[in-house]
């Protein structure tokens, strides 16, 4: 088969190029439609946002922010609103939540952190901010966690 297949390789190039467009067009045209489709399910991509939360903190998928069976999720605010997220620790560990502020960095003079800053197992606490002015994404994290409990907040307008 080899032997076969050798001899034609200069010819085969010739075909890989109008091969390879077509199926990059497939493929183009099978995820446009994807997209429609799923467009509802990218995080801020309906359009809907919320001004209140309530968010489990806890170790059931590692130490974890959860929202409706939702793992770290992109948290969608309005545009210069007051966001109430509030946070039920039924987990083991102590968790807080911070907010990152419009410059997307945590510990600096734009933060807001949870009250109270740190919420032990069975406690409930509540962050509360500003959602920034300017449309975007920005953060939040377990200060104690913050590789594995953080995710965005995605401000529209
Ligand atoms: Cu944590």
């Amino acid at each position: 088969m080899k032997a076969t297949c050798a001899p034609g390789t200069g010819r085969d190039r010739s075909f890989a190029l109008p091969a390879l467009l077509s199926i990059s067009i497939a493929l183009a045209a099978s995820c446009g439609g994807d997209g429609e489709r799923s467009g509802g399910d990218v995080p801020g991509g309906d359009g809907e946002s919320r001004a209140a939360y309530e968010l489990l903190m806890n170790e059931s998928a590692g130490n974890v922010f959860v929202l409706d069976g939702q793992n770290n999720p992109a948290l969608t605010v309005p545009a210069g609103k007051a966001v109430t997220v509030k946070l039920v620790n039924t987990g083991s560990a102590i968790h807080n939540m911070r907010f990152s502020g419009i410059d997307g960095r945590y510990f600096t003079g734009d933060d807001t952190v949870s009250d109270p800053e740190f919420i032990s197992p069975g406690k409930k606490g509540v962050l509360i901010f500003t959602a920034p002015g300017v449309p975007g994404e920005y953060l939040y994290q377990c200060d104690i966690h913050p590789t594995d409990m953080f995710g965005d907040v995605i401000v529209l307008d």
